[in-house]
């Protein structure tokens, strides 16, 4: 089922590295629209489970010390077509292959350290948002 939301969050390098407030801005500049936003700090549980997905990879423990390392911003974000858009913005897993103007371009540290995540299905952005917020806290 098609929906106009995706999920993101702001890395804990994007936000240590002072990009908060710019790279909110691109998001608006680019057409979305914030439904739902926290500051906040994942456990290890929490980051576990977001990203059960990369169990098997041997990245995966490195991930979540990395996203649990500090403060991230959540938000729901809507617009039309919102996922693939999204994704066009945040730009290629991997900096060093993102299109110039993209936000990992502008702000990522490495495929790892990659400042923003974003959706990759209309599910998964379902699925992610319930995650963090309750429907009182979608606006
Ligand atoms: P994306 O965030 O672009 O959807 P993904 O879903 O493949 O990328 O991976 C989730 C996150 O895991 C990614 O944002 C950063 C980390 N990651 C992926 N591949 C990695 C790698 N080869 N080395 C280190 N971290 C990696
Ligand atoms: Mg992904």
């Amino acid at each position: 089922m098609a929906t106009n939301r995706t999920f993101t969050m702001l890395k804990p390098d994007a936000i240590e590295n002072g990009h908060m407030g710019k790279i909110i801005d691109m998001i608006i500049e680019a057409g979305f629209h914030i439904k739902a936003m926290k500051y906040t700090q994942l456990t290890e549980g929490q980051a576990k489970e977001f990203y059960a997905v990369h169990a098997e990879r041997p990245f995966y423990s490195e991930l979540v010390a990395y996203m649990t390392s500090g403060p991230i911003v959540a938000a729901i974000l809507e617009k039309e077509n919102a996922v693939a858009d999204f994704r066009s913005l945040i730009g290629s897993t991997d900096p060093a292959e993102a299109a110039e103007g993209t936000i990992r371009k502008a702000f990522a540290e490495s495929k790892g350290r990659n400042a923003v995540h974003g959706s990759d299905s209309d599910e998964n952005a379902q699925l992610e948002g319930a995650f963090h917020f309750s429907e009182a806290e979608i606006f």
